[in-house]
């Protein structure tokens, strides 16, 4: 299968996130790169297609925050990375304040997402690899890898959270619109909710979003994935904490067959590889092995597919993990 990778997707190197009261080292690390990149070889880098398509997803101020954010940081005298502490809550007042702590708030959601020198050039080239992994199937590839780094999926229009700033999904549902694909289907099946991309499409009836996912009465982001805000074009299937094989394959068959229904032309996988059972933020209970029967059933689909990556944090087996779900492929 072919991959995308760009080696400035390094660039982008948080050490710490804030939860539970406390600072963590961060679980999207550096880390992660090579882990995957042993499994999947070097990758290949991808053309630059400019920021037009990552305007079609994000709102121009956000972009601007993202590339920005870093530089006003250290101006207002702060070290190390930059992170929000007051959020404008629902109903309070859209201000266009300029202090770099009220934009950063008014950008986020929540307190695990720090921008640091090098997060919006490893963005913008996630976004590339996301873009170039899309022109391979466009243009008659089966299916590909586009090993995006940092994630994507709960990063919305205009905000990030959840080690999120561009949604690669999203960014290339829209490019394969514009490239005259008619409907597209994004199945997540991360341990987390996708809620960014949920919150783009919400409403539309060219894109289909499937999420199979913690139930976020007990897991982030809490506040979406909740099964009745499914819809025409949303299906929500929170999974308790310990689920296994055995209770997440009639999950994925339903999630499938929904998808199915919907005709669409093109597949984008928001693949997380945090359902491992070993993963240190996560409590599904997934083996190494139930990966490539995953991909088998995803693929079963027959429509031509983009597998975007998001999260997974179990160093050990995250090579395996995704080798062995694109084996399936
Ligand atoms: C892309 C992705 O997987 N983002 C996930 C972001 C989750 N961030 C919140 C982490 C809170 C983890 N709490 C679990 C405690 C572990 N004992
Ligand atoms: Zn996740």
């Amino acid at each position: 299968m072919r991959c995308f990778w760009d080696e400035r997707q390094r660039a982008h190197a948080p050490t710490a996130e804030f939860f539970n009261g406390k600072l963590h080292r961060a679980a999207e690390h550096q880390g992660r790169v090579d882990a995957i990149l042993a499994a999947i070889g070097r990758g290949e880098a991808p053309d630059d297609s400019g920021i037009k398509p990552l305007l079609e997803v994000h709102s121009k101020e956000y972009l601007d925050l993202l590339r920005d954010a870093h530089g006003e940081w250290i101006a207002a005298g702060r070290e190390d990375d930059a992170f929000p502490y007051t959020f404008p809550i629902v109903g309070r007042r859209p201000l266009d304040l300029t202090r770099i702590d009220a934009r950063l708030g008014r950008h986020s959601f929540d307190t695990s997402t720090p921008i640091g020198p090098g997060t919006w050039e490893a963005c913008y080239w996630s976004a590339q690899t996301a873009l170039a992994g899309l022109k391979a199937v466009l243009g008659g590839e089966r299916s590909v890898f586009a090993f995006t780094r940092p994630p994507g999926h709960h990063a919305g229009r205009d905000y990030l959270g959840g080690y999120s700033y561009l949604n690669h999904a999203a960014i290339c549902a829209e490019a394969a619109l514009r490239a005259g694909r008619r409907r597209i289907a994004i199945l997540d099946v991360d341990y987390h909710h996708g809620n960014g991309t949920q919150d783009i499409f919400a409403g539309r009836d060219d894109v289909l979003f499937a999420s199979l996912h913690a139930d976020p009465s007990t897991d982030y982001p809490f506040f979406w994935g909740h099964a009745d805000e499914s819809s025409e074009n949303i299906l929500n299937l929170p999974l308790a904490r310990g689920t296994a094989w055995s209770e997440y394959a009639p999950a994925l068959t339903q999630a499938i067959d929904w998808l199915e229904k919907g005709t669409p032309e093109l597949l984008i996988v928001s693949y997380g590889a945090d359902t491992h059972e070993d993963d240190p933020i996560s409590y599904f209970k997934l083996k190494t092995s139930d990966y490539a029967p995953m991909a088998r059933r995803i693929a079963s689909i027959g429509v031509p597919t983009l597998i975007v990556m998001e999260g997974g944090y179990a160093i050990e087996a995250l090579g395996a993990n995704v080798a062995e779900f694109l084996s399936g492929f």
